[in-house]
């Protein structure tokens, strides 16, 4: 693969997409999870490729979610594996929290690719190779999960999500977190909690609130939980977008 010279002005998001289409040529990465970083992309660039006041507010209550959690689980497929392997790991450490692969394009080789490549970065224990549950109502791969990870979880923090998980997730009476930034997606709609936010800034600015956060007490962290309104947090997303465009254009 050809050099990428180090002032040219996109040099991180072209490093980025060789690092993700290298790890699809390794077999990490499903081939359709090109397709969806293309689609990430897209949204990331109208909100101006960072981390906009309501996702840094998302991911204050996020850490706080997570704080308060019983059983937090940090769900991880081929591209979050790709993009931010490490920041998992330091962020399922900091909570704690257990960290369980979930593929939609399920093959047991690449869920054990998967897991390797995140105990070669330092996690532990690595729920998801057992597969001993499903997620009532899917019938998709990503429906497979681990009885003592996902399937008794209270909270699951879901980046890039596929859909209709984060509805059955709900389901089943869990919190949901997604990172997602399409904030028009069913996912966005969905979940408890919705970060519009790129993974690669969303997972380090969750860590730096888990930090912060954690020395409050409990009663604190539910208030800042229980303020949280998603429908209005889309709202200023989408507002904030089109003002943008409007500026722009
Ligand atoms: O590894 P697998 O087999 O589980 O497959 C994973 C993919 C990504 C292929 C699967 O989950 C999929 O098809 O996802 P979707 O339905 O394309 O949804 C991905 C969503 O994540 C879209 O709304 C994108 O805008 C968003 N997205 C993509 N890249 C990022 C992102 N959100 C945050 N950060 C990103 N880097």
């Amino acid at each position: 693969m050809e050099e990428i010279p180090k002032n040219h002005p996109r040099y991180y998001s072209l490093m980025t997409r060789k690092k993700i289409s290298q790890l699809m040529e390794e077999g990490l990465v499903h081939e359709t999870g090109l397709i969806a970083h293309g689609r990430g992309e897209a949204f990331d660039y109208l909100i101006g490729e960072r981390t906009i006041p309501p996702a840094e507010e998302a991911e204050k209550v996020a850490a706080a979610v997570l704080l308060c959690a019983k059983n937090p689980v940090i769900s991880v497929n081929g591209n979050v594996v790709a993009l931010v392997a490490k920041e998992c790991i330091d962020l399922a450490e900091s909570i704690p929290a257990k960290l369980e692969v979930n593929l939609f394009h399920r093959t047991n080789q690449r869920v054990n690719k998967l897991v390797n490549e995140l105990k070669k970065q330092g996690a532990k224990e690595v729920y998801g190779v057992k597969a001993d549950a499903r997620v009532p109502g899917l019938n998709h791969g990503r429906g497979l999960c681990d009885k003592e990870g996902i399937f008794s979880a209270d909270v699951v923090l879901v980046p890039l999500e596929d859909g209709d998980r984060c509805q059955a997730l709900r389901d089943m009476e869990k919190a949901v977190i997604a990172i997602d930034l399409n904030p028009l997606s069913r996912t966005a709609k969905t979940a408890n909690i919705t970060i519009v936010d790129n993974v690669v800034r969303a997972i380090p600015n969750i860590i730096k609130w888990v930090e912060k956060l954690k020395s409050k007490d409990k009663e604190t962290l539910r208030e800042t939980v229980n303020s949280w309104d998603n429908s209005k947090m889309l709202k200023d997303v989408s507002s904030f977008i089109s003002k943008r465009l409007n500026s722009l254009s």
